[in-house]
């Protein structure tokens, strides 16, 4: 990833990690989609991106490939205003919601960590209650976890794509 140095995350914002992942459609196309309407949002910006990786999926059986990426951003939105924020573009990529959990969809975007936040209410769990359970995110983060510095330059530094070592 092309980088530059750039001002303390913390004197415009908290630095949030946000999971991205789609297995139904084209996959790469939500995924930039995601990328550009996140790096839109108020207040936000995106520091650094980890590599796409193609993952198995985790749920009932018989679904594609996920393309999963993490995405490092610094954003002065509130964590729920950061959640409905995401939900809109999740919306806006075809994200259709059935009632049985972890089914394939267009769009899934997770907030896995804000700052040092933690909260636990009906809308929002941070830190993410899936991120000990889901390596393919520990190695995104792990990626780009000390690049909280970079600021993404051109939008192909976020296409690199490397498949699932181990499931
Ligand atoms: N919600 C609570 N906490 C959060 C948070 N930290 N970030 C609530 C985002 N949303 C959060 O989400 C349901 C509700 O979760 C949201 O409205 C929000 O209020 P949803 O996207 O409708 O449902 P879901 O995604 O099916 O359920 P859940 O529990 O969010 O699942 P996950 O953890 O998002 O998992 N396999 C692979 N290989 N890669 C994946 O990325 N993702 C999932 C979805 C399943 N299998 C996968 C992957
Ligand atoms: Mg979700």
């Amino acid at each position: 990833m092309t980088g530059q140095r750039d001002a303390s995350p913390s004197s415009d914002g908290v630095v949030a990690y946000i999971a991205l992942g789609a297995n139904l459609g084209d996959r790469a196309d939500a995924l930039a989609g995601a990328r550009s309407g996140i790096g839109a949002l108020p207040g936000t910006r995106i520091l650094a991106c980890s590599s796409v990786e193609e993952t198995a999926p985790i749920g009932p059986a018989g679904q594609p490939l996920y393309l999963n990426q993490m995405l490092a951003v610094t954003t002065s939105l509130a964590p729920h205003s950061l959640l409905d924020a995401l939900l809109e573009i999740e919306r806006r990529a075809g994200r259709v919601r059935h009632s049985q959990r972890w089914t394939a969809r267009t769009l899934d975007c997770d907030i896995v960590r804000y700052g040092d936040v933690e909260i636990a209410d009906e809308r929002l769990t941070i830190p993410h209650p899936e991120l000990p359970n889901r390596d393919f995110w520990q190695r995104e983060l792990a990626e780009i976890e000390g690049s909280t510095v970079l600021m993404v330059q051109a939008p192909g530094d976020c296409n690199r794509v490397s498949r699932e070592q181990s499931t």
